[in-house]
């Protein structure tokens, strides 16, 4: 069965919520970051550098959160995407993990990027339900789920994008939502 290894209110979360909406039978293996049971060799030979998600699947290992999702969504994902199709996830994966998140959550370049990254995804959100179009895809969960962080962490005001609001909540009332992050990860 599928391991996914991470630590509560981790990143693993977003993995998680990947896992739940592709309805695969999986074991949360839940490590205490504070005891630094990351750093553990047990885990070293899973993810050398000691942080969380990393996913064992059969012989395959694999961390990086966004790797672990385009991992998946090639492996397990119920619809079959062109070339084009997963460079544009890959795009939006890679966004999500350095682009926004780095962006809003450093507080010395938040007051300059925020503007510059929701005002174009306020846009996007006005014209479809989902990044790619009509489909809920991987690249919601990576998005949404930084987006969702946001707005429980930092509580900025959004109300200036309306779209990006209605987008988070609908990503947050998803019952695969409500059992990883919303479920306090
Ligand atoms: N870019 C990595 C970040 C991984 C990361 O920083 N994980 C944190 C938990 S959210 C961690 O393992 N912290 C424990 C530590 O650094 O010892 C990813 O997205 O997987």
């Amino acid at each position: 069965m599928l391991k996914l290894y991470g630590g509560a209110r981790s990143r693993a979360s977003i993995v998680q919520w990947y896992i739940e909406e592709l309805d695969i039978p999986y074991e949360f293996v839940k490590l205490d970051l504070q005891a630094g049971e990351q750093r553990k060799p047990e885990y070293l030979t899973i993810n050398p550098v000691g942080k969380v998600p990393a996913i064992v699947d059969g012989d395959f290992q694999l961390w990086e959160s966004g790797a672990i999702l385009l991992y998946l969504a090639q492996k397990y994902g119920k619809v079959t995407l062109s070339l084009e199709e997963n460079a544009k996830v890959a795009q939006w994966v890679l966004f999500a993990n350095s682009t926004l998140a780095t962006g809003i959550f450093t507080e010395a370049s938040r007051e300059k990027e925020t503007p510059r990254l929701l005002t174009p995804l306020n846009e996007i959100f006005e014209r479809q339900p989902f990044l790619l179009g009509d489909e809920f895809t991987v690249a919601d969960v990576a998005v949404g789920s930084i987006l969702a962080y946001i707005n429980i962490m930092l509580h900025l005001d959004l109300s200036a994008y309306p779209a990006v609001i209605n987008y988070i909540k609908k990503m947050s009332e998803r019952p695969a939502f409500q059992k990883s992050i919303g479920a306090g990860g």
